[in-house]
């Protein structure tokens, strides 16, 4: 009984600690949550091949995976305090100060944090802290009842029994020791007041809890409600239109949209306090607020975006219709240096994003989108603004939440994935893939099927696509005319399965003749390479 109380004190105090965390953070600093930040910062400092793991076999479910892991890994570290605690009342201080010392360095270390962040996670160890210190106080009550020799001997407590009480609360009252074994003692007066006041802390929790949850929801609806009320600008050049004929899947909806960063929760950004400075190496440094944004040449395109992740055949693709405004007109404004061979995005999440100033420079339709296939851009793909660059992986030039452009070197300056060994340019690898039929699927042999997909060799643009059946000869597939050259194309194949399992592949070729390369690579350092095959079986 004893043990289980030990157990559950711990819980409990740091169930209550990190409810009051949460809740003034959300109350009064959303960027400093104990846990968020905690999660935020193990999130960086977790290696490469670590993430890649987790993204290839979680996906979008790694961040609610890492939460759950932070919450066990704090339970069980909670319920090995109180035991602690109960032998010696400075062990369950000292633990939770350490918890608390850890929220508040995390919290501290956020981008754009100040010294104030820390108060979150300070309350949280101070409240848990001290709710253990009362429930062990509470239960232990007598600890030394009346008759029972104290073992001041320093000896520690042999295994399954309990050392002797340090601190004698004076509020307990029976005799603490009996019933251990449960069975017929009544419930003391002592243990009443523990069950008692475990069930309050636990009941605060809970409500401070939903207070949390309001609160962010509160933050969530107000920043739903500012981008509904976003009026975008009619496009000054508006889209090409899309080729007869084309497919409505051509484009990616936005709520099917692949979504991959490192922000554990969406960061929540007020347009009306949106700025966006454009510094470092320039002559006239530059903020602007979104209305000023706004009130420049804007333009649409139809862009395709793809994540260095993306293994051969993966989902992390898409293809949209951006409204924005040009990057050269802005950077012609700002006056860049010539040596600065480096842009740095900086995104209110803290990610920094690398690209070179060239590159941005060169013609290619690298923008500030605002829009996404008419609607303001959706809260998780970066809004109020974000940058593209055509051509390039997402970690390389699509910086989301974007609040910063700083004109720097390469030599100068890492941005986050690069300082994590990723290539510091990143072109995208032209790739093709195979949708339909899916892996695995049972056709029906002698009925012709289409074999589709898509392919990209962004700012390159394809030139043609092959399917390989089998060990039989390439075959051209009929490639759908896309509307610019920085975006995916869709092919088709007609064909009529033998029966029996059937291996099919593809691969495309690029504008400059090149065509995609079998060599599997990985990810990491800088894109999957290889042809995408699949299995199917005909009946
Ligand atoms: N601020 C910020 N921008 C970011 C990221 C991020 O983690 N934070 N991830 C990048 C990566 S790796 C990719 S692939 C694209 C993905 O954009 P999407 O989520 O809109 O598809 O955003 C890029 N921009
Ligand atoms: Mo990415």
């Amino acid at each position: 009984m004893r043990r289980r109380s030990d157990l559950l004190s711990g819980l409990i105090a740091a169930g209550a600690g990190v409810a009051a965390g949460e809740l003034l953070a959300a109350a009064a600093r959303p960027g400093a949550s104990p846990v968020l930040s905690v999660g935020a910062a193990v999130i960086d400092a977790t290696p490469t091949p670590v993430k890649e793991f987790a993204v290839r076999t979680a996906g979008t479910a790694d961040k609610p995976l890492l939460l759950a892991g932070i919450a066990v890994l704090t339970a069980l570290l909670a319920a090995a305090l109180g035991p602690a605690a109960h032998r010696r009342p400075l062990w369950g201080v000292l633990g939770f100060a350490a918890f608390g010392l850890a929220g508040a360095a995390a919290a501290v270390t956020r981008p754009g944090a100040g010294p104030v962040d820390v108060a979150p996670s300070v309350l949280a160890g101070a409240a848990a802290a001290a709710t253990l210190t009362a429930l062990i106080a509470l239960h232990t009550g007598n600890g030394s009842p009346a008759g029972e020799p104290r073992l001041d001997t320093g000896a520690g407590p042999r295994a399954g029994e309990h050392g002797p009480a340090t601190q004698e609360p004076g509020l307990a009252t029976g005799t603490g020791r009996r019933g251990a074994d449960g069975a017929a003692a009544p419930v003391e007066p002592g243990r009443r007041r523990f069950l008692a006041t475990a069930a309050a802390v636990s009941a605060g929790a809970v409500l401070a809890g939903g207070g949390t949850t309001l609160l962010r929801r509160r933050a969530t609806t107000s920043v739903d409600e500012s981008r509904a009320a976003v009026r975008l600008p009619a496009p000054a050049e508006p889209a090409p239109p899309l080729p007869p004929g084309t497919p409505p899947d051509f484009v990616t909806a936005n709520a099917d949209f692949y979504r991959v960063d490192t922000a554990l929760t969406v960061p929540r950004i007020d347009p009306a306090e949106w700025r966006l400075r454009i510094h470092g190496m320039v002559r006239n440094p530059v903020t602007l607020d979104l209305g000023e944004l706004l009130r420049r040449r804007t333009v649409e395109r139809f862009l395709t975006l793809t994540c260095v992740s993306n293994e051969v055949g993966g989902p992390y693709t898409g293809t949209a219709r951006w409204l924005g405004v040009p990057l050269r007109d802005l950077l012609d404004e700002a006056g860049v240096d010539p040596g600065a061979d480096q842009l740095v995005a900086r995104g209110a999440d803290g990610m920094t994003i690398g690209t070179p100033t060239r590159v941005v420079r060169d013609g290619r339709d690298a923008m500030l989108a605002v829009g996404m296939n008419g609607e303001p851009l959706p809260l998780t793909h970066g809004f109020p603004v974000r940058m593209l660059t055509p051509g390039l992986y997402g970690y390389a030039g699509s910086c989301k939440w974007i609040t910063e452009l700083e004109l720097t070197t390469f030599a100068a300056y890492d941005a986050y994935w690069v300082e994590r060994g990723w290539a510091a340019e990143a072109p995208a690898r032209t790739a093709s893939r195979i949708d339909r039929p899916a892996p695995f699927t049972r056709l029906e042999s002698g009925t012709g099927v289409t074999i589709s997909g898509v392919a990209w060799a962004l700012h390159t643009g394809i030139a043609g696509v092959q399917v390989q059946i089998d060990d039989g000869p390439w075959q051209a597939a009929t490639v759908l005319p896309p509307p610019s050259d920085d975006t995916w194309v869709q092919w088709r194949l007609p064909w009529t399965p033998a029966p029996g399992g059937h291996t099919l592949r593809v691969r495309a070729t690029d504008r400059t003749g090149a065509v995609q390369t079998d060599a599997r690579a990985t990810p990491f350092p800088s894109g999957a390479t290889g042809w995408h095959t699949i299995s199917v079986t005909a009946t």
